[in-house]
């Protein structure tokens, strides 16, 4: 699989992939990062300008990014533009996208991008949350660990992808470690009992009344599945 960011601040992006998860899907994944400012025109390659009409802030100016992806030496199945207004990033939408063969993520880190960006090249819109981060970087390095550790050869094996929370939309149940006993804290004796049937039993009843607890739109989620 390939993806493409594309980025004003390429250090921020680089600095990440170099550590744990996201190092291992740098080596299973193509991921290129591209500056913004060496594809931008002009001896002064700037990459922003005040809005049309007034405002506050800069706006990223659309030739960076029509030249950057005009460069690409491949055609992507998705441009995905991070940015609050965006759609919400979900497991499904990360269990879609893994299948994809090419993705280019455009990451925003000033006020916006010209809106002929997004009409023109931009395929989607991706939102991390509903909070606000200073710039589309971070959120472009989430989207791509969710999908990277999706693909083949990032997992330990295929079923802790499915045996995830979120993917069959239930909260994990507890887990434990030795020692059986801690500062008099006690491993749950059904655990410890070998009765692998009590166990998954235990186990997904403890999903549930945690689901049920903390997160209720999941389990609502969980019992709409077609
Ligand atoms: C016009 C009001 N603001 C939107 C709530 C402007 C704005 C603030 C911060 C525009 C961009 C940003 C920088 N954030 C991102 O680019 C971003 C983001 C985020 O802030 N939260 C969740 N997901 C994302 S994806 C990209």
């Amino acid at each position: 699989m390939r993806i493409d960011i594309l980025t004003a601040i390429p250090a921020l992006v680089e600095g990440t992939l170099g550590l744990s998860v996201a190092r291992r899907a740098k080596a299973r994944i193509d991921v290129r990062v591209h500056d913004l400012r060496l594809h931008a025109p002009g001896r002064h390659r700037q990459i922003d300008g005040y809005p049309y009409g007034g405002g506050a802030g800069m706006v990223l100016k659309p030739e960076p990014i029509f030249a950057c992806l005009d460069a690409l030496d491949s055609e992507p199945d998705e441009v995905i533009f991070l940015s609050p207004d965006g759609e919400l990033l979900t497991q499904q939408m990360a269990n879609a996208l893994s299948l994809t063969n090419h993705l280019v993520l455009i990451a925003g880190h000033y006020k916006g991008v010209d809106q002929r960006v997004r009409d023109a090249l931009v395929t989607r819109e991706v939102s991390i949350g509903d909070y606000v981060v200073s710039g589309g970087e971070l959120p472009a390095l989430v989207l791509l660990d969710a999908v990277a550790r999706l693909t083949p050869g990032i997992l330990g094996d295929a079923t802790s992808a499915l045996s995830d929370s979120f993917q069959d939309g239930l909260l994990g149940a507890p887990t434990y470690t030795r020692p059986a006993v801690y500062r008099g804290l006690e491993v749950p004796a059904v655990l410890r009992s070998g009765d692998h049937e009590r166990i998954a039993r235990w186990r997904e009843e403890k999903r549930i009344g945690k689901t049920l607890k903390r997160r209720p739109d999941l389990l609502n989620k969980f019992q709409e599945v077609p």
